[in-house]
Formats: structure tokens, sequence, C-alpha cells
């Protein structure tokens, strides 16, 4: 019923990103939203004529999308890796720094050492750079801790920066990251120690909303990660991998196996791959942040995964290591210039399909029923989004309704 919104805005563009129209568009248009929810879209002209709501705003054309979903963070841990950005650059790579005790272990260290107020002040200006720029829910992965306590704090870090900021965090256990230095020659009991006691009391502690592992040749094997999904669905936790970054392991066929939400990175799939996620629904989620830092040549094949029509979502992949990306909307500007996805592919990246890599069906489109998760932008074509490279376009964001932060 018209005459009780709480908030209508008019004369927007509107990219709904919801049916198969591009970017769902709707131009001149008008959505209104009461108790947090999507009431009312469509074109201005055809609002009801006894329309009316506690604050209508003219947009003069601005465009409004849903707020973005990045759905691929470790945006918790302690300290930074500048120096491998400059051992890369003379020549090491990734590997050979993960193998020399660089790498993940050295961010363990760090993050090891601060305690959960520190922790948490060295991680929320990322959520905050990422909240600046139209995120409205994010992804944060445990994993620097790779012990109980540690992994905890991580985990509570990111449900405080969820409190914090008003948005929502999705958690994603990730104990299956490294190989923590104190195991260094007992890898089977790491594992072991990570399904059978770490994941059940985190996940019993209301802490974890998904579990993630690092399936590679550097991290952990598809047998160890089966293992870890298995208990994953006892404990009715959907999963997610780590899959294909640098070798093709088979990961994104295993996660498909679990009907998990999403197969990450992905350079190095395959068709069986391919085929395995397109049956089981499963997102593919690209990282080009990690691509362009590491100044990969391979690309994820995503001519086959369009074929295949496996939803394709883009994330930050925000870490100390491979991803200091502190912009999805910059992620998305990488996916069309590095992965050669279309600014259509590459917003419903950040937008509908980002949310579905999460198992959130209520937002990711602009809908009637949909939370009123919105960004209005200075901008008035949706591909304005992923051409700007840097700065912030935001200029307002609502969440469930209300508004956040100041109007830019
Ligand atoms: N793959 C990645 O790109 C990040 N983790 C992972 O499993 C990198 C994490 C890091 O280098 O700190
Ligand atoms: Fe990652």
């Amino acid at each position: 019923m018209p005459g009780s919104w709480d908030h209508l805005l008019l004369h927007a563009t509107l990219a709904t990103f919801a049916g198969n129209a591009p970017f769902g568009l709707i131009e001149d248009g008008a959505i209104a939203w009461r108790d947090g929810k999507v009431a009312w879209l469509g074109r201005a002209s055809d609002l009801p004529g006894d329309a009316t709501a506690t604050v209508t705003e003219d947009l003069h054309g601005a465009l409004v999308t849903p707020g973005l979903v990045d759905c691929h963070t470790h945006l918790v841990f302690g300290g930074e890796r500048a120096n491998e950005f400059d051992l890369r650059l003379n020549g090491a790579s990734y590997e050979e720094i993960s193998r020399a005790g660089g790498g993940i272990v050295s961010s363990v260290r760090a993050t090891r050492a601060a305690s959960e107020d520190d922790l948490f002040g060295q991680s929320l200006p990322r959520a905050c750079a990422l909240l600046a720029d139209g995120v409205t829910t994010m992804e944060i992965k445990s994993g620097y801790g790779l012990a109980l306590d540690a992994e905890r704090r991580m985990l509570r870090v990111a449900r405080r920066i969820g409190r914090e900021l008003g948005i929502t965090v999705r958690t994603s256990f990730l104990g299956l990251h490294a190989l923590p230095p104190e195991y260094a020659n007992r890898h089977d009991d790491y594992v072991a120690l990570v399904i059978d006691h770490m994941l059940p009391t985190l996940a019993a502690e209301g802490l974890v909303d998904a579990v993630d592992a690092f399936c590679e040749r550097i991290a952990f094997t598809p047998a160890e990660t089966r293992r870890l999904f298995e208990r994953a669905q006892q404990l009715g936790l959907p999963v997610k991998l780590h899959a294909e970054q640098l070798s093709d392991q088979g990961g994104a066929a295993l996660v498909a196996d679990f009907h998990g939400l999403s197969a990450d990175h992905l350079e190095h799939l395959g068709t069986a791959g391919i085929t395995a996620m397109k049956r089981a629904g499963t997102v593919a989620v690209l990282l080009p942040g990690a691509f362009y830092a590491l100044r990969e040549t391979r690309a994820p094949p995503v001519a086959a995964l369009r074929q295949a029509g496996v939803p394709i979502a883009i994330a930050t992949d925000l870490n100390p290591g491979t991803s200091p990306l502190l912009s999805l909307r910059l992620a998305a500007n990488l996916a069309c210039t590095l992965l050669r996805l279309t600014p259509e592919e590459a917003l419903r990246g950040v937008t509908a399909h980002a949310a579905r890599a999460l198992g959130l069906a209520d937002r990711g489109t602009l809908a009637v029923g949909q939370r009123a998760d919105l960004v209005a932008w200075n901008a008035r074509h949706p591909a304005e989004l992923c051409y700007w490279i840097g700065g912030t376009l935001a200029r307002q964001t609502w969440i469930a309704g209300k508004a956040v932060g100041p109007e830019h």
C-alpha cells in the first residue's frame, strides 16, 4: 500500500540486476522502502497517484544499485607484507616466499601477537574502505590464527566489525589455510586438530557461517579437504574452496560434490570442474586482485564458464599477501581489463552472483521484498562503476533502509 513508505527515491537510474535485461536497467525510475525492505520500484511515471513517503528525494538521474557484496576477503589480520611485494618485484615467486617461511605464516605471527582490540583496530579501517565505496555485505575468513584461540579472535573481530559498522559480515572458518610452524613435521596432526577440534568448537560458539580451505600443493590435499567438508556437512555448515589457484587439484569438482556455495580463484580450472560446478550450482568467484598482484599470466577460463552458464562473482580477496586491494569497484574494473568480463558481468559479479556465493537470497538485486541495501552513486550509467579506476563514487548508502556514513 502506498502512503506509508519510509523513503522514496525519484528520478533515479535503477540498475536492479533482476531479470536478464542488461543491468536490469530501469531509466527514470523510482524506488521506495518500508521497514527495511523494498516496497515498490518501477518507472517514476508509473508511481501510484497517492504515493507518499516520510522522506522523498529527487536523484536527478543518479544511478542506484543494490549494495555491493564482497564475497571473499581475508580482511582481519595483523601487520602487513609490503616487504614481500618488494621481494616479488626482485624476482621471488609467491611459492618461493611461502616455502622460505614468509607468506601466510608471517601474517600468522603478526595476527597471533595482536590482542583482540588491536586486531579490531587494525582491521576496521579496511572494512570502512570497502563500505565507503558501496559494500554493504562482506565475507571475512579466519586463517591467520591457525590455533584455536587465535582463530577464535579473528572470527570474533569479524563479527564485531559487522556490529560496529551495521553491515552484514559472513564468516568463513579457514583453519586449513597453511601449516602453522609448530606443526612443521606433524601435518596430519594439524589436519586432525582442525577437523576434530577447532571447527566443531568454533561452530558451537556460533562463530562460523561457512567452511573454506586452501586446496593446493603448498597447502592441503583434496583428500584432507574432503574430510573437512564431511565434518562441515555433519555440522550443517555450507562449504566453499580456494581451488585451482596455482595448479589443477580437482578442487572445484570436489567442492561441487558437496553442493558448495563457491569455488574461488580458478586460474587452473579445467573442463571437468566447470561441468561439476554447473551441475551443482556452485558459483565461480574470480579474484582479479590476486591475479594482478602476482602478475599471473594464466587467466581463469572465463569464456568456458560463460558458455557453460556458471554464475561468476568477483571479489577483492583482500589479504596482506596476494591482494592488498581495498576497493570492490576496482576489483570489478580489473575483472574487465584483465579477465575480459563485460561491465554487465562484472557488476552482476559484485551484486547478484556475489550474494548467491554467500547463500543470501534476500539481497544483491533490487526487487520488491529484498532488503533495502542500496547505494546512490555519483554516476549515471552502471558501466561507470567499473570504468572509473579508483576514487570513491558512492554518494549515499542505505543498509536495511537506514542511511549509513556521510553523504558525498
Ligand atoms: N589464497 C590467497 O590468495 C590468499 N590465501 C589463499 O589461500 C593469500 C593469503 C596470503 O598470502 O596471506
Ligand atoms: Fe583468498
